[in-house]
């Protein structure tokens, strides 16, 4: 076992816990270098997001973000940590055994006006039977508050999957109804560089802008249980 048994209670009633201690400094010092390489080479080909559509950010000042997807394309070091023993165990406790690995994600959230996500489940993107599907987000930075740490609603992974709100855009991502899911109101989850915030894929999250003068590097790694499968053909991963 990797999580002590309160870690792994706290994941299951309330849809997510944050460890520590996962990697050592040295794994960080190279997993950030490898992560500023991706940054450095993906900027080549235009991966700056404004943030997610949606007339949810209608009241936002402008914002920005780095964002790649599937890390082991372009990183050695990357694809190695999909196999981490501890973070690979530590899955494996919240899960009760066998790991997939679905997809990851980079974020890099620049200072000032790094972007903010409104509250969605992830189950929209990637629905499956058992909602066995779940996160864990690597953090390279510290993660405070103003730095726009991830935010959840404890225990709403409980609620199955939400109704998607019906954007006037037209043009938005899959996300809540931000009236009733305003980000401020969530609990914030300030993290440690080296902290994994792991969550369920029913969990409600977002985050806030970074409003800071530091930037805010996180990887997110997307799992399940393998004999848990999809139940519509999107959101293919290699
Ligand atoms: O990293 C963040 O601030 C939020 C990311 C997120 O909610 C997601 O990728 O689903």
């Amino acid at each position: 076992m990797i999580l002590t048994p309160e870690q792994i209670a706290q994941y299951h009633d309330d849809g997510y816990v944050l460890a520590s201690g996962l990697f050592v400094e040295q794994d960080l010092v190279e997993m950030e270098d490898a992560f500023d390489g991706i940054v450095r080479r993906r900027m080549r080909s235009h991966t700056e997001l404004k943030s997610w559509g949606g007339s949810w950010k209608d009241d936002l000042p402008e914002m920005s973000l780095l964002h790649t997807h599937d890390l082991q394309a372009y990183s050695a070091r990357w694809t190695r940590v999909l196999t981490h023993e501890r973070l690979a165990g530590a899955f494996a406790d919240l899960l009760g055994g066998n790991v997939q690995y679905h997809h990851s994600k980079l974020f890099q959230k620049p200072p000032e006006n790094g972007a903010a996500f409104p509250m969605h489940q992830d189950f929209p993107y990637f629905p499956h039977d058992h909602h066995t599907m779940m996160a864990g987000i690597i953090h390279l930075t510290d993660a405070t508050e103003q730095m726009g740490c991830v935010r959840v609603v404890p225990a709403s992974h409980k609620l199955g999957p939400l109704p998607l709100y019906d954007d006037p855009s037209g043009a938005g991502n899959k996300y809540l109804d931000p009236q009733q899911y305003p980000i401020e109101d969530a609990t914030p989850c300030p993290a440690r560089r080296g902290d994994v915030l792991f969550f369920s894929y029913l969990t409600i999250h977002g985050s806030g802008i970074n409003a800071s003068d530091r930037v805010r590097k996180t990887v997110l790694i997307q799992v399940r249980d393998p004999s848990d499968r999809p139940t519509e053909d999107t959101h293919f991963s290699p």
